[in-house]
């Protein structure tokens, strides 16, 4: 009897101790509802950009912040500023900001910051000055030699290809570019050569002429990469009607949605990318933990991110999403994005 009592009193505190722990971490994790998170996309008409957003509505909802998307119908260098200065008048309690150009918007940002207003870019870093966490798609590096790999399958490992991106100043695109870069210096690619970096501008019309363009000016080419997913669904439209057609092979970053048709009709046989919505729901976390105090951004924090779990920032403010998926015609139809 004593035994038992013993041993029942012991469980008992055992059992205490557990939820008192229980508690503390659902304490700590949790976000003040109303917060006012505004998203500041590259660009509000570009279907990525609008399922990011979706998801990051979605987020504050489920916390019960106030949550908006503003921004310019453009991607162009310095289009977002107007909107950062607009949002700092409202005090906003975070801006999460896919940047165009990180030297336009960077001291916006600073001054968002100093009057106590979280920032966290998304999507396209503004860099470590900028914000306090970037929430990145997927590790940089791998997404860029993961794009050579694709296509050097994609072409045998030989021929000419041109890069068609978004705007030069793009982030996001220029860092995966540099990781191709390094990966085409790798032996077993001596027959790839890149022969031009096209920009389109993420425009659709002005990706589709540059894809015109490039056919034109390279009759060999073998591939086209677009690390972007304006950048591909153009050049796989222009090239979907034209003789290249089963010549000239169409990869990159796009969304399946976006590119099911072109995988159907033979232009495209794979390509990459995340989902977007997962990207903008993570960053409307990360962003109502900033504003809440739960974290302040620093390297080995962690923070609960609603249905993604719990998350740990990285070096320099950086917190990761996950692996790209590669997309062909088995799978696509999965996928509903
Ligand atoms: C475009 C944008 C965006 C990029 C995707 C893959 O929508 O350039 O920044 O991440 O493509």
């Amino acid at each position: 009897m004593k035994r038992t009592l013993r041993s029942t009193r012991a469980a008992l505190i055992a059992v205490a101790i557990v939820a008192a722990g229980v508690s503390l971490t659902a304490y700590a994790a949790e976000v003040k509802s109303g917060l006012k998170i505004a998203f500041v996309p590259k660009q509000i008409n570009n279907p990525y950009e609008v399922i990011a957003d979706d998801g990051g509505m979605s987020a504050i909802k489920e916390f019960k912040g106030e949550g908006k998307v503003v921004g310019p119908s453009d991607a162009g260098a310095s289009s977002q500023v107007s909107y950062i200065n607009t949002l700092i008048t409202q005090r906003q309690d975070a801006i999460v900001i896919a940047a165009n150009d990180a030297n336009a918007v960077v001291p916006y940002l600073k001054k968002a910051m100093a009057q106590g207003i979280k920032v966290v870019s998304f999507d396209s870093d503004t860099g470590p000055a900028g914000r306090q966490i970037f929430v990145n798609q997927a590790n940089a590096e791998a997404i860029g030699r993961g794009q050579v790999q694709l296509l050097s399958k994609l072409i045998g490992g030989e021929g000419e290809f041109a890069i068609l991106s978004a705007t030069p100043n793009a982030t996001n695109q220029n860092t995966w570019i540099k990781w191709m870069q390094e990966e085409l210096k790798k032996p077993e690619y001596s027959k790839l050569k890149l022969v031009k970096i096209a920009y389109g501008n993420d425009d659709d019309q002005k990706s589709f002429v540059e894809t015109q363009g490039l056919l034109q000016a390279y009759p060999n080419l073998k591939g086209i990469v677009a690390p972007t997913s304006v950048g591909i669904a153009a050049a796989a439209r222009y090239i979907s009607s034209s003789p290249a057609k089963g010549k000239v092979a169409v990869t990159g970053l796009g969304t399946p949605n976006q590119m099911r048709s072109f995988v159907k009709n033979g232009t495209v046989t794979a390509f990459q990318l995340w989902d977007p919505g997962q990207l903008g729901y993570l960053a409307a976390y990360a962003a109502a933990n900033l504003a809440s105090g739960t974290i302040t951004g620093k390297e080995g924090e962690s923070f609960d991110a609603g249905k993604l779990g719990k998350r740990t920032i990285g070096k320099e403010g950086e917190v990761i999403l996950g692996p790209p998926t590669t997309f062909d015609a088995n799978n696509i139809d999965k996928y509903n994005f």
